[in-house]
């Protein structure tokens, strides 16, 4: 089966009987959160280098995933790893305020609702339905299977998304899910990012199979691959699979083919182990650039309506910054309050010692 594809690298429609027919205000709100995400990405890079955040998570070229939190429904659960920020930043209906979160989320301050628990990237929102990820690589998988089942069961109509990357389609959780939700049917949508590396490993050493989209045969579910630059392929693909999961016609998996422009994280550097040459060839392929042609080609942007939305987001980040880096920590207290519901006599005899260590902050 070809690679689906919807919009060349010049953002040109090649596939016209699957161009999604949207109003021009949903696929404007598309454009807006790719550029809110590239500039969140480009930010707290630097925060990171200058030592004021603790770690951050890249996400350039891999914005076009936005179009598939745009085929959900605002009941259905997302399961992310850890790149998906345009996919959280879409069920805001206010981007401003999912910005806000994201930026104090980074800062692990007072207001980051994970209270600075979790590792800057790895956050969620039980409000939103966005399940804040685990660090071992394939847990969510299990997890949205799982969910899956549980929706089966309740009849209520919803579908589970799960992401992850073309490194986790060797943990046994990938196996497991896959298997699992197959098996049972459950309404559950997979999608891997094949971003084309895991850290320093590249495809090529992760599989020997042609295409990921192709395990999926081996479970017995349909299988399909896209073009994961390309927002109406994201779109599309994501649409038919959540149509059949709804009909109860079982899970799909979707391999979506891209590229992490950036470092796997702040603690890596790209430049150890690819070329340039690679990082340039994929760059010339990237979602921003491609859909904004499309949108300029239908006149639904201008070029100065262009500079102005990537300003207004320029502006916003920095202002979210300012106010975030001058909040307060999150209290001792959350530490250990907001773990389990009543606090067990282990945390609270170390809850009263790190009291007397460090007052009562
Ligand atoms: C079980 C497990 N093994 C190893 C790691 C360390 N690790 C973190 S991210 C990563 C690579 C994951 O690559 P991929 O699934 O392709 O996702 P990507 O980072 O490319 O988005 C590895 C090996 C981990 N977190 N968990
Ligand atoms: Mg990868």
């Amino acid at each position: 089966m070809a690679t689906l594809r919807i919009l060349d690298v010049d953002g040109k429609v090649i596939n016209p009987e699957k161009e999604p027919k949207l109003p021009k205000e949903e696929l404007l709100k598309w454009y807006e959160v790719m550029v809110a995400n590239r500039l969140f990405d480009e930010k707290g890079w630097k925060l990171q280098r200058q030592g004021r955040v603790s770690f951050h998570v890249p996400t350039a070229g891999q914005e076009a995933v936005v179009a598939a939190a745009a085929a959900l429904k605002n009941t259905d659960w997302i399961f992310p790893a850890y790149r998906e920020h345009a996919c959280y930043l879409y069920r805001w209906k206010d981007l401003e305020q999912g910005l806000a979160e994201l930026i104090d989320h980074i800062f692990n301050n007072e207001d980051d609702p994970q209270r600075g628990r979790r590792i800057p990237g790895l956050y969620g929102s039980k409000r939103l339905r966005f399940v804040t990820p685990s660090a071992p690589i394939g847990t969510q998988i299990i997890q949205a299977a799982g969910a899956g089942y549980a929706a089966k069961y309740l009849k209520d109509g919803n579908v589970t998304m799960v992401f992850f990357g073309d490194g986790a389609t060797s943990s046994n959780d990938f196996h497991s899910g896959m298997n699992f939700a197959a098996v049972k049917k459950t309404p559950t949508v997979f999608v891997c990012m094949n971003n084309q590396w895991a850290i320093s490993v590249p495809l090529t050493e992760q599989t020997a199979a042609k295409r990921l989209a192709d395990k999926a045969i081996a479970y017995g579910m349909p299988g399909i691959q896209i073009d994961g630059n390309d927002v109406f392929a994201f779109y599309i693909a994501v649409s038919e699979a959540v149509e059949c999961a709804r009909r109860g016609e079982g899970p799909t998996m979707i391999e979506a083919v891209t590229y992490r422009l950036g470092s796997h994280t702040s603690s890596d550097d790209w430049t150890r182990y690819r070329s340039k040459d690679e990082v340039e060839q994929w760059k010339q392929k990237e979602p921003i650039r491609r859909f904004k042609d499309y949108l300029l080609n239908k006149r639904y942007l201008t070029e100065e309506e262009d500079e102005k939305i990537w300003k207004k987001y320029d502006r916003i980040l920095n202002d979210l910054i300012e106010k975030a880096e001058k909040k307060s920590p999150p209290r001792l207290e959350t530490m250990f309050t907001e773990v389990y519901e009543e606090i067990p006599w282990h945390l609270r005899e170390q809850y009263e010692e790190a009291r007397r260590f460090y007052g009562d902050k």
